[in-house]
């Protein structure tokens, strides 16, 4: 399976605007070329002044188009996006989540900008919830708990996850896996924003991964993922913080769900500052996988058998 790149990858373009979002159709402008047919002596269209793009016209109401709209699921999808002071990313984000998602949850962690008001004006629908404790790992298990939707994506606020690639996701849940996680490290996927210290940590804690439960996975701290709810008890989550994506795929290898792997590109924050901690996060994911490994806890599932 291949990714199309997204439309604006690239930090400096225009909040996705692009060619297939509908405003590609007449302009106001007469000729094909964008012009009213006048040419300069070789032939070539005249230039003005005025023929600078000035973005979208706020008279005229955009085609509400977006990636992934001709993928349809029979299930219903919770969008789940934990955010600290994303106010300035949340638009790009939102306006890209694609129209097979039905319910958008914001778990905001006590954002001192306009992170709440902004998803608001971006998406009256939002539904946004405070997270209980503190951390990336509260924020994500408050916004399962909200959730409602058959299928849940969760993806990050700060425009790193592009919002197109969801209906790869849900392609995978609608075909009988049970937890689906992006990869950078598969062809179509790839980082735009990985540190080579990053990418070294990246690296050793997957080996240690794939050694622990005995796994063959590409990639492990990125957290692009989808599940089915009804696996919530299953993968029985209790981080608090960044280790909560180690968390879910040590849980979903344990359990023994059917985990596949898509390719996706991580694109760099578009603003703001990294809540993460390399060593300090590292080290708590290696702790998380070794704790959590077959064997060395119970999991939910054998528990639950044994309490019968
Ligand atoms: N609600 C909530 N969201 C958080 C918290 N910590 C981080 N986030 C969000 O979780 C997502 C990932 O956090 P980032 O700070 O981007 O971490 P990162 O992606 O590893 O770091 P960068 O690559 O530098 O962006 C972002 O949407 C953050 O706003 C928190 O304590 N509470
Ligand atoms: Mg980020």
């Amino acid at each position: 399976m291949s990714t199309t790149a997204p439309p604006s990858a690239r930090p400096d373009s225009q909040h996705g605007h692009d060619s297939t979002d509908g405003h590609d159709g007449p302009d106001g402008h007469d000729g094909p070329d964008g012009h009213d047919g006048a040419r300069n002596p070789d032939g070539h269209p005249l230039r003005r002044a005025t023929d600078r793009d000035t973005g979208p016209d706020p008279a005229r109401p955009r085609p509400m188009r977006r990636a992934g709209d001709v993928v349809v699921t029979r299930h219903t999808v919770s969008l789940v996006v934990p955010a600290r002071n994303e106010a300035r990313n949340i638009p790009w984000v939102f306006e890209q989540i694609p129209r097979c998602v039905d319910e958008v949850i914001l778990v905001d962690g006590s954002s001192s900008d306009a992170t709440v008001p902004m998803a608001r004006h971006c998406l009256p629908t939002v539904r946004s919830v405070a997270q209980r404790g503190p951390g990336k790992g509260n924020a994500l298990r408050t916004g399962f708990a909200a959730a409602t939707g058959e299928y849940i994506v969760m993806i990050d606020a700060d425009g790193s996850m592009w919002p197109g690639e969801i209906p790869h996701f849900l392609h995978f849940l609608d075909h009988g896996y049970d937890f689906v996680k992006g990869s950078r490290c598969i062809g179509g996927g790839g980082s735009l924003d990985l540190t080579r210290v990053r990418s070294l940590g990246n690296r050793a804690l997957l080996t240690v991964a794939n050694r622990l439960y005995d796994a063959r996975l590409t990639d492990l701290c990125y957290g692009y993922c989808a599940f089915r709810r009804s696996f919530l008890d299953a993968l029985d989550l209790r981080s608090t913080g960044f280790e909560i994506e180690a968390e879910m795929i040590a849980h979903a290898l344990r359990s023994g769900l059917r985990i596949a792997e898509v390719p996706s590109l991580e694109l760099p924050r578009r603003s703001g500052r990294s809540n993460l901690h390399a060593v300090a996060d590292g080290r708590r994911v290696l702790r998380t996988l070794i704790t959590e490994r077959p064997g060395a806890r119970p999991s939910a599932a054998a528990t639950a058998e044994e309490q019968r």
